[in-house]
């Protein structure tokens, strides 16, 4: 006999199936980031791959606060299957492209879902996505202080070399940031 699941839980299977379909793509996220890393520490680049590294938690985090949510909610959070991934790149800069091109898909897809909320009517979910939204606002703003680094110094002599030492502090001060908060709160 067919149970009424509609019962249990006030998200739609709709909002249920999108934010499953968010969780993926915060799954992605984190081991893009961790392939990346591991590039890079391969290569020496050790800042990047201490930040990658990083970035890798950061999403993972993501992904469960994602779960939570949905189960939380009285939906049911699949894990994601994580396939596809890329392991080779032609340069240190294609890691920072790639990087930020992801983060500026994955914004999208944020505001996609948020939207398509609002039109459900699930407030609840629209204002828990507002967290991801300006998430994604400082994650893309620190991707593309990334790529500059590549345009303002170059990737000539020293410039690689370099450009490990500016994202090695960019970290610290990501951390720094995240301290305060922490204190904050
Ligand atoms: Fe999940 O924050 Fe970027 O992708």
């Amino acid at each position: 006999m067919k149970t009424t699941i509609t019962t249990k839980t006030s998200l739609t299977p709709e909002v249920e199936s999108k934010l499953n379909k968010q969780v993926r793509m915060e799954g992605l996220s984190a081991f893009y980031y961790l392939s990346m890393a591991s590039w890079c520490e391969n290569r020496g680049y050790m800042n990047a791959a201490a930040f990658l590294y990083d970035h890798f938690e950061e999403e993972k985090m993501h992904m469960l606060k994602l779960i939570r949510y949905i189960n939380e909610a009285g939906g049911h959070a699949l894990a994601p299957e994580i396939t596809n991934l890329r392991y080779e790149y032609n340069s240190f800069r294609e890691v920072f492209d790639h990087i930020l091109e992801h983060e500026i898909a994955v914004s999208r897809a944020i505001n996609n879902l948020a939207d398509f909320c609002f039109q459900e009517k699930d407030f609840a979910t629209f204002q828990f996505l507002q967290w991801y939204i300006n998430e994604q606002r400082e994650e893309e703003a620190v991707a593309r202080r990334l790529v500059e680094l590549f345009d303002i110094i170059g990737e000539e002599g020293q410039g690689i070399w370099m450009i490990d030492q500016e994202i090695g502090k960019i970290l610290e001060q990501i951390k720094a940031e995240r301290a305060a908060e922490g204190e904050e709160a």
